[in-house]
């Protein structure tokens, strides 16, 4: 039996590059060496812009990213106006301070204490730029009709990995904030039902004489994050 003929349109792999052996596993090194540099950042200089430039060509490295049939179900809304980012505050405080005052059980608390959180998110107004990321729990045709999306949150997961290295590689620093419930991100950033809320991307320039908690550099060894067989 001959296989079925394929409809699909194909084409040469393009753009691919092989390394030789050294500089590859140099190109593998210095790509850890520069993300391990990388801390999640609390403190935000509020006096510097981003180029819009940046976060653009940031969403385009993130929005490579592979994904369920290549549906793509993602969407970044970019937030930069001061007043949308302080109802961002308001919304997100409110829910911290329930989150903090009770919500949050003792052992979850536990382990927050070495990152030294609270309820006060100051940097939502701080920070030049707030991503929120969208997963589009389905696809909307434009008729109104739904179709399914596949493999949505490793989608939406991978595509907030390789935008957080695009940022970084750019020399921005962020915080990956998910006040919990966020669905208030609906309303501000006027995205429709068909779309979640999963991550609020806190991104601009440290401030200076910025701090960090040590417990955050802390990467667990290969030995405990590998398995070779
Ligand atoms: N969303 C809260 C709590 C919080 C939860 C986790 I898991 C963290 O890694 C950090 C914080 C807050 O932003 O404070």
């Amino acid at each position: 039996m001959s296989k079925p003929t394929t409809s699909f349109l194909q084409e040469p792999l393009p753009a691919y590059r092989e390394y030789p052996r050294a500089e590859m596993i140099e190109r593998a090194r210095a790509f850890h060496a520069d993300l391990v540099r990388r801390r999640t950042v609390r403190d935000y200089d509020a006096g510097r812009e981003v180029p819009r430039e940046v976060i653009e060509a940031c969403l385009l490295a993130a929005g490579t990213a592979p994904s369920g049939a290549n549906q793509q179900p993602w969407s970044f809304c970019v937030i930069t106006d001061a007043q949308r980012k302080r109802r961002i505050r308001e919304a997100a405080e409110a829910e911290e301070r329930a989150f903090y005052g009770g919500r949050a059980p003792q052992e979850w608390l536990d382990a927050l204490a070495p990152l030294g959180t609270d309820p006060d998110k100051p940097f939502l107004e701080e920070a030049p730029v707030l991503i929120a990321i969208f997963a589009q729990k389905y696809g909307v045709r434009p008729d109104g009709s739904r179709f399914s999306h596949y493999y949505v949150p490793e989608s939406v997961g991978i595509a907030t990995g390789l935008l957080i290295a695009a940022l970084h590689h750019a020399g921005l620093v962020m915080l990956t904030h998910t006040p919990s419930p966020m669905g208030f991100l609906n309303e501000v950033c006027e995205r429709p039902a068909s779309e979640k809320p999963v991550i609020l991307l806190v991104v601009g320039y440290p401030k200076p004489g910025c701090r960090v908690p040590v417990h955050g550099g802390i990467k667990k060894p290969l030995q405990q994050i590998a398995h070779w067989l």
